[in-house]
């Protein structure tokens, strides 16, 4: 199967080098629509990408499983497939489902384009609309209503967006207004200034009572806690040469044990198993002598109160220095919000976003820490141990919501060698 990606400056070009090199029988497999050289977010040339694949005809039939096989409710999303432009007719197990083909010929480029024009019209217009509705300081204009639309299209809260371009009207003389350059840099740094972050790896050691830094994650259901725990306990004993030791009170899978046992085989650090809340103080104890001990625990429903009050004993028995609330930045923004609430109960103090790669929006992650009032620890863009985690900034959010991406290549160094 050939399988390649095409760029051009419209779709309709896009389409007629995919038609030219794979036929008219190819199938898309995902486009995307980028600013090229947009400066965080504002302006720059529009650029479409497509993945097409010249086998469609070679996919096998998708099937409808059974019923005892398909996901129940809380059953962990899977990667979406490659989106068709055609939706298939739903199948029947008895049914295959047509391939999916995309006739790539004839293309009105005019039309595309025209198509292209009017949506960024209305685009312009609903946030002039929403940015003049909310302003005291009157209708924004030009690239400031332009920037506060994209800060509502990212999600960002109504009145944190309303505060950043009236401080940044306030800042800037009209004629800085007009330079797209200048107001995305003010919106930036004012953005900033509403993300709190602990802005550092806390060095790990006997702490004022006399005990190792001790760190407990805590959050809902496959977030990401025991990843983030294999690369935080890598980063620690590789970058900064402290003794490391783990303990887990997630025996609810044996899975989970087993996860945690073989990273801490390969990082090289001991690891006890809890099973009670006394078995945590105990396991704690024991590991005295570590520099550095990290609590893993069960991933909770935020829906279950009282296996959060449960997972709420088991932390307080190990008496963390640090208690990160772990959430994916992969979620819906009203499920980010209820689990920051729901695990209020458990008492962090700090939070780890992670699955930024897997993230749409970014605005709800500022929303949720100016709700939640913690401070952002760490990021995490990705499944690598021990790289793809990053100490939290400021800077580095508000990018993102402004467009910014995700990619290694912008994000700052792995936290094994970052910082020290
Ligand atoms: N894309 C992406 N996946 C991640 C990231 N961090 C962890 N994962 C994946 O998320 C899945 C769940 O990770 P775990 O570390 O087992 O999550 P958990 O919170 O410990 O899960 P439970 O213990 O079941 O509650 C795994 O497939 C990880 O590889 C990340 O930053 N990005
Ligand atoms: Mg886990």
């Amino acid at each position: 199967m050939k399988l390649k990606t095409y760029t051009a400056g419209t779709m309709a070009q896009a389409l007629a080098e995919v038609k030219k090199d794979l036929g008219k029988d190819a199938v898309i497999l995902h486009t995307r629509v980028y600013k090229q050289g947009a400066v965080m977010g504002v302006g720059g040339t529009q650029m479409v990408e497509i993945t097409a694949s010249d086998q469609g005809a070679a996919m096998p039939p998708r099937r409808t499983p059974p019923d005892e096989l398909r996901p129940g409710p809380a059953a962990r999303p899977t990667r979406p497939e490659p989106r068709p432009l055609v939706e298939p007719k739903p199948a029947t197990p008895e049914v295959r489902v047509p391939t999916t083909r995309v006739d790539v010929a004839p293309v009105n480029d005019a039309a595309l384009v025209s198509l292209r024009e009017d949506l960024a019209a209305i685009r312009r217009l609903v946030g002039q609309a929403l940015a003049n509705s909310s302003n005291p300081g009157g209708p924004l204009q030009g690239p400031l209503a332009e920037v506060y639309a994209r800060l509502r299209d990212d999600g960002l809260a109504p009145d944190l967006a309303d505060r950043i371009t009236a401080a940044v009207r306030a800042d800037l003389t009209p004629q800085e207004q007009a330079d797209p350059v200048r107001v995305s840099g003010a919106v930036g740094r004012r953005l900033a200034s509403l993300v709190p972050c602990v802005g550092g790896i806390t060095p790990g050691g006997r702490q004022p009572d006399g005990r190792p830094l001790t760190i407990a994650l805590v959050g809902p259901t496959g977030v990401g806690k025991t990843t983030t725990i294999a690369k935080l306990a890598a980063a620690y004993k590789l970058r900064f040469a402290k003794r490391v030791g783990l303990v887990t009170c997630d025996t609810y899978r044996i899975a989970a044990v087993e996860q945690l046992r073989t990273y801490a085989g390969i990082i090289a650090v001991p690891l006890r198993v809890a099973l009670t809340d006394a078995d945590v103080a105990e396991a704690c104890r024991g590991l005295a002598e570590c520099d550095v001990v990290i609590l893993d625990t069960p991933g909770r429903s935020q829906h279950d109160s009282s296996r959060l009050d449960e997972l709420a004993a088991c932390v307080k028995a190990a008496a963390p220095h640090e208690t990160h609330l772990v959430l994916s930045a992969g979620v819906a923004p009203p499920v980010l919000s209820r689990a920051a609430s729901l695990f209020t109960r458990v008492k962090p103090d700090r939070i780890i976003l992670t699955k930024l790669d897997e993230a749409v929006n970014f605005g709800p992650m500022v929303n949720v820490l100016r709700d939640s009032a913690l401070r952002a620890s760490y990021f995490t863009t990705g499944q690598e141990v021990p790289d793809q985690i990053e100490v939290a900034t400021p800077g580095r959010l508000a990018a993102l919501v402004l467009g910014g991406a995700v990619s290694p290549v912008t994000a700052p160094r792995a936290l094994a060698e970052a910082v020290g």
